[in-house]
């Protein structure tokens, strides 16, 4: 073990390397779920739990935003639902003991993983100013210490209100009015570091800025091209949806630097075939593409299509807008440099463009393969183009299909979590609560990191994540917390943001999904949204944690209580019935007519979606927008690598569930650099060395450096020139101001870096 490493990380020191495996799901992904849960929860409540998870009414999982299917199976749930289950109902606690034995600057030293494993909040704790531990505090004088420090600011924009994605549609709703009320726009969310790139170039090319495709699409289209996506890990259920896809013939091309084994094949563990027969073959094609080649790639496929006049012209001539200038650029790109770019060659391409002429109905999925870049909104308005062309929107099997990640992000955004605000949201709020919501926009992750970081912020307010860990440029963001005033985080679990606190801090210990909300004495439940725009309800089936616990929708509007009183707004009406709630939305939000009835049905009800119901596009044009995109391609010195920060089978963000990547080969560790063999040799380092990772940005002041200590270098089935480690351990390499183009968002998944020998320098463990 390496000298300074926390006890707690001590699992490094076993780490052990296997073969990669070359399948998704199966038998061996329930037991291990089964395993995790009855540790956590006991036997007895976890079969329960899981049980629970399975109703048509019953709670949404609070793992990921892939929708359910209309017939459930029985038993049907699927490994990391059953983690992240299991995380939240386990039977641990932490207690005002725990806090009193614990400082906080003992906290700071321990990993996410033990924080995690400590068990759920209790009750509200406070962190006085100059204090070592957090002391135990009431809910009302919590809420006034926070009404009073927000009123005390000089400018409402001194404040900062993240949300993380697992928040309701009613918490978030209720709580975005409260923050614009206050007078800010400043409501930086999850979705800034996740899909804000989709959302930036849908928004522009489509005129909506969600996916166009439901779950049927998924089911029936005769191709799916699966890009910068780790189903097998990250939306399991997916596999289920795209084991229907190929039974109805339909067929898969898998885009990747990794050979991920969840794109591979798929043991279903609820069919005789997947059980008996060795499961199902996932991608008919594999595309193991450099990191960032995206662009390139889908230029490459739309000049072939150009090429073979392959098109839908009737459908290009009425719905579409910039057809000639976008196929003027593409004639200007080279195949040299796509082929550069890719790391494939032309008949490559050429070959996945016939399977695209071949098949009558093709659909785009994608996640943070392709959002974490500098290029990101340019990628993803390329597949646009490549959509358009052959009039896949607005049609059975067709369409853009951005696999969203918390279980309610999309649904947040919806409801107005959005730091740029459309004007219509606005004047609605306005209109119906009597207030002027401020117009001028607020601040995204990156930019509330750089507020804070200068100073200018008093009060930060977290419904929900973990924002020192998810966020990059650790140490940076971690000076700058240290800079506020008050921090605030409204959460289930402890994690790592609550012992990087301003000068004072709360902890706020809230309900989780699976748990039964009896907020105002009446049985209420709660509303979310898909990744592909179906909103359900919600409710939850397990006694508290405790009974000092409140809810989400609570917490927010007694907050809003105290610091703003209740003359515009009816706080407490919000709080003693969620339904009123959802009746402000369907007085401000268009599409929820009608909403407390038709979301009482089992499988809820479908957001109007423009493109995908009727081919009608809400763009500046009117029509769906082809749009021209430069290639330009990362300048990788000599020496130097291409790094992406990944998911690992045993987490989720950062939460840490165990030290296993099972499908990847890694056991009882997390600090490895995957990295191709032939590169390894090259920079003449052995399989197993260990390293630091440097990364290199070019800032005002020349090349900055950070480190990242002591990664194991694991050779694997990865592109020339890329290499990948999981986040959050890798977070300190991302420069803040390494960001996308439009979108803002970390390049989390393009970091130039080099590796040299590791030192001992404990400085940078986590
Ligand atoms: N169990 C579990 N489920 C989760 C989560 C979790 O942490 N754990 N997180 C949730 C959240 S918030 C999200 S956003 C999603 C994330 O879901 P994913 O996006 O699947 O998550 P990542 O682990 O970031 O995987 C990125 C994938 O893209 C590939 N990739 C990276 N760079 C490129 C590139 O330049 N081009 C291409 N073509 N591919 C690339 C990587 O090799 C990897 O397969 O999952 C959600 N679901
Ligand atoms: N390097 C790198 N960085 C990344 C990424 C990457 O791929 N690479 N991915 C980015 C992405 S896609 C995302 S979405 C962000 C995630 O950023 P966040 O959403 O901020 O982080 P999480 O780890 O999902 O948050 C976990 C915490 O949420 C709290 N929590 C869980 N359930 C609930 C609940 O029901 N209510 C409340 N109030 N709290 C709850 C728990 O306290 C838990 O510790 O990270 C981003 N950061
Ligand atoms: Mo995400």
């Amino acid at each position: 073990m390496v000298k300074g490493a926390p006890k707690q990380d001590a699992g490094d020191a076993r780490l052990a390397i296997k073969s990669p495996k070359n399948y998704g799901a199966g038998v061996p992904g329930v037991v291990r779920a089964l395993e995790h849960a009855g540790a956590q929860m006991g036997l007895v409540r976890s079969a329960l739990t899981l049980t629970a998870i399975n109703q048509k009414d019953g709670f949404d999982c609070p793992g990921c935003a892939w929708p359910d299917p209309d017939h459930r199976h029985i038993a049907e749930f699927c490994e990391n639902g059953a983690k992240a289950v299991a995380e939240e109902a386990t039977v641990r606690r932490v207690t005002r003991d725990f806090f009193a034995t614990h400082s906080v600057a003992d906290l700071a030293t321990r990993s996410d993983h033990w924080l995690g494993q400590q068990g759920r909040l209790t009750e509200p704790m406070l962190l006085r100013e100059g204090g070592s531990h957090y002391e135990p505090i009431g809910w009302d004088e919590a809420f006034d210490l926070i009404a009073g420090e927000l009123r005390a600011l000089n400018d409402p924009d001194q404040a900062i209100f993240y949300t993380s994605g697992r928040t309701s549609n009613e918490a978030a709703f209720a709580y975005q009015l409260f923050v614009r009320a206050f007078g800010t726009n400043n409501l930086p969310d999850c979705s800034n570091m996740c899909h804000e790139s989709s959302g930036s170039a849908l928004g522009q090319t489509l005129g909506i800025g969600k996916g166009t495709v439901t779950l049927e699409d998924i089911h029936t289209t005769e191709l799916v091209i699966i890009a910068g996506q780790n189903p097998g890990t990250n939306h399991p259920r997916m596999l289920s949806a795209l084991e229907r896809t190929k039974a109805n013939g339909g067929r898969i091309i898998a885009v990747n630097p990794l050979i991920e084994a969840g794109l591979k094949a798929f043991r279903n563990p609820q069919t005789v075939r997947g059980v008996l027969r060795g499961g199902v073959e996932l991608a008919d094609e594999y595309c193991q593409i450099r990191l960032n080649g995206d662009l390139a790639f889908f230029q490459g496929l739309n000049k072939l299509l150009l090429e073979a006049d392959a098109l839908d012209h009737a459908f290009i001539a009425e719905h579409t807008s910039g057809f000639d200038e976008f196929r003027a650029h593409l004639d200007t790109v080279e195949w040299a440099d796509i082929e550069r770019a890719t790391g494939m060659s032309r008949a490559d391409l050429e070959r996945v463009a016939e399977q695209v002429q071949a098949s009558g109905s093709v659909i785009v999925c994608w996640a943070m393969g392709l959002t974490q870049h500098k290029n990101s909104v340019p990628t993803i308005r390329e597949i646009v183009n490549f959509l358009l062309l052959r009039g896949n929107m607005g049609r059975p099997g067709a369409g853009a299909c951005p696999v969203r990640g918390h279980s309610n992000v999309q649904g947040d955004r919806t409801v107005g979590i959005n730091e740029r605000p459309p004007a219509a949201l606005l004047n609605a709020l306005d209109r119906r609560f009597g207030i002027t919501a401020p117009r001028e926009h607020g601040h995204d992750v990156v930019a509330a990191i750089r507020a804070m970081r200068d100073g200018q912020c008093g009060v930060f307010l977290a419904v929900g994540g973990n924002f020192v860990r998810a966020t990059p440029d650790s140490k940076v963001t971690e000076a700058a917390m240290r800079n506020v005033g008050l921090t605030v985080h409204v959460s289930t679990k402890l994690n790592g943001s609550h012992a990087v606190t301003g000068r004072q801090a709360l902890i706020l210990p809230t309900l989780g999904r699976t748990e039964h909300d009896r907020t105002g004495g009446r049985e209420q439940f709660v509303t979310v949204e898909d990744s592909m725009g179906m909103v359900h309800a919600s409710r939850g089936r397990l006694a508290p944690a405790t009974d000092q616990l409140r809810s989400e929708v609570d917490i927010v509007c007694s907050i809003a209580e105290r610091t703003l009183g209740s003359d515009l707004i009816d706080w407490a009406a919000m709080r003693a019935d969620y339904a009123t709630i959802r009746g402000h939305i369907e007085a401000c939000i268009p599409g929820f007519d009608r909403y407390e009835k038709r979301v009482n049905t089992p499988l809820g009800f479908a957001l109007p979606n423009g493109p995908r119901d009727s081919r009608t596009f809400n763009t500046s044009t009117g029509k769906a927008r082809f749009t021209v995109n430069d290639l330009v391609i990362i300048d990788v010195p000599p020496g130097h690598l291409l790094l992406q920060t990944v998911r690992s089978h045993d987490q989720f963000n950062t939460t840490i569930y165990g030290m296993d990547d099972v499908y990847r080969g890694v056991k009882a560790g997390r600090r490895v650099l995957f990295i191709h063999p032939d590169d390894r040799a090259e920079l003449g380092f052995a399989d197993g060395e260990m390293v630091d990772l440097i990364s290199i940005w070019p800032g005002d002041a020349g090349t900055e450096e950070r480190r990242a200590h002591a990664f194991r270098l694991v050779d694997y089935a990865t592109a020339r020139g890329c290499v990948a480690a999981y986040f959050p351990e890798t977070n300190v390499l991302v420069p803040l101001d390494s960001v996308a183009d439009e979108s803002g968002t970390p390049t989390s998944k393009s970091i130039v870096i080099r590796l040299e020998p590791a030192t001992d320098d404990p400085v940078g463990w986590r």
